[in-house]
């Protein structure tokens, strides 16, 4: 059984916005860390924090000539930034730590999820469940996405229902690093493009919208979540911000109403904790430059979450 560290956490910044359209929010891991996160990690949580101190754009291995491709933005970009992610993690996984990634646009979780996954399956040779807590499904194809954004997309290559065969886009992805569409469990989406649904529905994944929540309150959610992935799974938990209401979370990309309060995103965090079964972590989308007001909050909300998800308890 793969159990993951309780005391040892490997910390990867990226600072990467090419998965979306607007700047800032490669600015959150700086964001993060300086409203206490480390310190939170280390002293209040007891964690030993492996941090290379850097926050990582890949700048470098952006190529000079990137143009669309199959209607994907940045396509190349992506595909070397998410490659070199997965490297940084996977390094991270197979010492046994607990791996949390700090974004970024969501296009990230292509580089982590398929880091951990490849880690885990040598170790254990268990697929990961993947709990994706977003106001989005992210699991367009190049084909339904009517964005071109790869953050819209990274689900749909995790799972392999988007492939491609050019190593720089994004077919460095080994079947090793891919997610079973069956231990996908999502829990808050509330704007679902019709692709995506018509998806959603042909492979049967088991979703978890805001209508869910409002119907059955989150405690019965995340029995029915946790559940459907069973008790004997390593989870990595991909916790888009934007899945709080922009009331609590309004500095992200693409804000939806009607979300998640602040204590059942914190709520979520602690039961997936409470499995003893998570091994991986990102937080993604903060993007602090586009509410002045709201960035602070937003912060906030992203290291509370984080801080749940590591075993802060209330009591
Ligand atoms: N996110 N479904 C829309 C698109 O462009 O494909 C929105 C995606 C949002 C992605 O929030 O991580
Ligand atoms: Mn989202
Ligand atoms: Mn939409
Ligand atoms: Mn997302």
């Amino acid at each position: 059984r793969f159990l993951p560290s309780r005391t040892e956490l490997g910390l990867v910044a990226v600072g990467f916005s090419g998965g979306q359209c607007k700047d800032g929010v490669d600015a959150a891991p700086m964001a993060l860390i300086e409203a206490g996160l480390i310190t939170q990690l280390t002293s209040e949580l007891d964690f030993n924090v492996h941090y290379d101190g850097q926050v990582h754009s890949y700048a470098d291995l952006r190529p000079e000539h990137d143009p669309p491709h199959r209607g994907m933005k940045n396509p190349r970009a992506v595909s070397a930034a998410t490659q070199a992610l997965s490297a940084q993690v996977y390094a991270h996984a197979k010492e046994g730590r607990f791996v949390l990634t700090l974004g970024g646009d969501h296009s990230i979780a292509i580089g982590s999820v398929s880091g951990v996954q490849k880690a885990v399956r040598e170790r254990c040779g268990r697929d990961v469940a993947l709990v994706w807590v977003d106001a989005h499904a992210d699991i367009n194809t190049p084909e339904s996405s009517g964005s071109g954004n790869i953050h819209g997309m990274p689900v749909a290559f995790l799972t392999g229902l988007a492939r491609e065969e050019d190593k720089s886009m994004f077919g460095w992805l080994e079947e090793e690093g891919k997610v079973n569409l069956r231990k996908i469990v999502y829990i808050g989406l509330r704007d679902v493009d019709r692709g995506e649904k018509k998806i959603l529905r042909e492979h049967g994944i088991r979703a978890f919208s805001m209508h869910d929540i409002d119907r059955h309150g989150i405690g019965k959610v995340m029995d029915m979540a946790l559940g459907w992935i069973g008790s004997d799974t390593p989870i990595h938990l991909s916790f888009d911000v934007d899945a709080l209401d922009p009331m609590w979370a309004p500095s992200t990309g693409t804000p939806v109403r009607g979300g998640l309060t602040l204590r059942e995103g914190d709520f979520i965090a602690e039961c997936v904790h409470e499995t003893g079964n998570l091994v991986a972590l990102d937080l993604v989308e903060v993007n602090p430059s586009l509410e002045i007001t709201g960035a602070q909050e937003t912060v906030r909300a992203g290291n509370s979450i984080i801080r749940c998800a590591l075993g802060d308890t209330l009591l």
